[in-house]
């Protein structure tokens, strides 16, 4: 049970009680289903089955367009994705398909019956996304189907070719996350949500894909070696290793630990460039939508930094730590507070003999240079008496809401937690 592992922070607790009673009206989805055609249902309920993290922060949009062009886009390279990841699809069929993937956007019948991959279905109905796609406005379409063609076209790169320079790893990083950050920020600008500078300036949107996508490179080490892929860059790994599975191996413990640190300090020199983003940001549910990713993201980067269990499971964050952060992110003030706890915490922890200790005190210290606020975000494993009596009380009451949230944020929170 969740309360059981968070019952040594008593501000987690306060903090799931909270968001299972329903606290969490800034992250609720919109519920107009009853103006929606039933295609359009369908793709939110294939946006549920497909997405743990984003379906509830896009459902929370605001605008109704803009809510509906981004599910559809997500629908869009999510299908794009399971072609790229299916392993049964060999690369004589896969190449050709992912590079003219933009064109079955405009193909009503087109549907794909024989990928093995567990998100197939979006593949198989894909007709019913199509058809939703060609009824959003003509922008939204224009630059939904631009990203699906740049990023079918980019991920062919590195079937041909290994990731081998820091460069390279910007570069796939771009074409599989970077590139959704640059058609959401397009998406934001075109529905007059955002201003037009945060759809024009590319290099920060690209930016904000960069650090979710290589916090799940980082995080995911030992889940995509079993499948046989490799996503980490032979110019830093190639220092510890000589094979990237070694780093796996008990005998090497230190060295991939060493490895690890080096990469999460590759990632933190976004952080930055990802404040500047979201500090652009106007509309509410937009700011909702984009910074609950970078705060899961930094939380997950300083649950794994110098942390050798990357190397035997998955290493994710507590739901009480994951709903308090989700919860405290709505304003940029906060958000910087998030930040700055968590690069605090890599700082004290950074040991004193790693080779890049240097560069990440460095790194670190730049990001809490922009992350300077009054406001502060405290975490405790005190026991004040009045909660000890409190807990046992809540903890009876809360028992019977505890299965009657909707389902979507629990998936939502499950996909970033333990
Ligand atoms: C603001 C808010 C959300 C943002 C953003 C800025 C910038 C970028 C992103 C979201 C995208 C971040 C991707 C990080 C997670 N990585 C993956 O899902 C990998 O697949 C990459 C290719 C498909 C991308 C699909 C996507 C993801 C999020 C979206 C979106 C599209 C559209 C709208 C909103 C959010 C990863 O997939 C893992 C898996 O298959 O389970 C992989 O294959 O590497
Ligand atoms: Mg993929």
């Amino acid at each position: 049970m969740e309360f059981v592992k968070s019952f040594a922070h008593p501000d987690e607790v306060m903090a799931l009680v909270k968001f299972k009673m329903g606290g969490c009206q800034a992250v609720m989805p919109k519920s107009d289903t009853k103006t929606m055609s039933e295609t359009l249902k369908k793709c939110y309920v294939h946006l549920t089955n497909t997405s743990r993290s984003f379906a509830a922060v896009i459902q929370a949009i605001d605008d109704v367009a803009l809510r509906h062009a981004t599910c559809i886009f997500y629908l869009v390279l999510r299908a794009l994705d399971t072609v790229e990841d299916d392993m049964t699809i060999p690369n004589s069929i896969k190449i050709p398909m992912l590079k003219s993937f933009h064109k079955n956007l405009l193909d009503k019948n087109w549907k794909y019956m024989d990928s093995k991959e567990k998100d197939k279905l979006v593949l198989e109905d894909f007709p019913t996304i199509s058809y939703e796609f060609r009824q959003l406005k003509p922008v939204y379409q224009q630059v939904i189907s631009d990203i699906c063609q740049q990023m079918g076209a980019g991920m062919t790169v590195f079937f041909e070719r290994d990731l081998i320079t820091l460069a390279e790893w910007d570069e796939y990083c771009h074409y599989v996350a970077g590139l959704v950050g640059i058609g959401l920020s397009k998406l934001f600008s075109a529905s007059k949500q955002e201003d037009e500078i945060v759809g024009k300036d590319t290099y920060l949107s690209n930016r904000m894909g960069l650090f979710l996508q290589k916090t799940n490179i980082i995080r995911d080490y030992l889940e995509d070696q079993l499948e046989g892929r490799a996503f980490w860059p032979r110019a830093v790994w190639g220092k510890y290793a000589s094979e990237l599975g070694d780093l796996a191996k008990e005998e090497n413990v230190d060295k991939s630990v060493q490895c690890l640190n080096e990469l999460i300090t590759n990632a933190l020199e976004l952080i930055p460039d990802c404040i500047k983003y979201m500090s652009r940001l106007k509309d509410q549910s937009v700011f909702n939508f984009c910074a609950i990713p970078q705060v899961m993201a930094i939380g997950t980067l300083e649950r794994c930094y110098n942390n050798s269990k990357v190397f035997k499971g998955v290493v994710k964050i507590r739901k009480g730590e994951a709903v308090k952060m989700m919860m405290g992110s709505t304003n940029l003030e906060q958000v910087k507070a998030i930040m700055s706890h968590f690069t605090s915490q890599i700082l004290r922890r950074i040991p004193a003999n790693d080779p890049t200790a240097n560069r990440t005190r460095e790194v670190c210290r730049q990001a809490l240079d922009v992350c300077q606020t009054k406001h502060e975000y405290t975490t405790s494993s005190i026991f004040p008496p009045l909660y000890m009596s409190c807990i046992l009380m809540i903890g009876a009451i809360s028992y019977k809401y505890w299965s009657e949230i909707s389902a979507v944020y629990d998936s939502f929170v499950e996909s970033y937690t333990t």
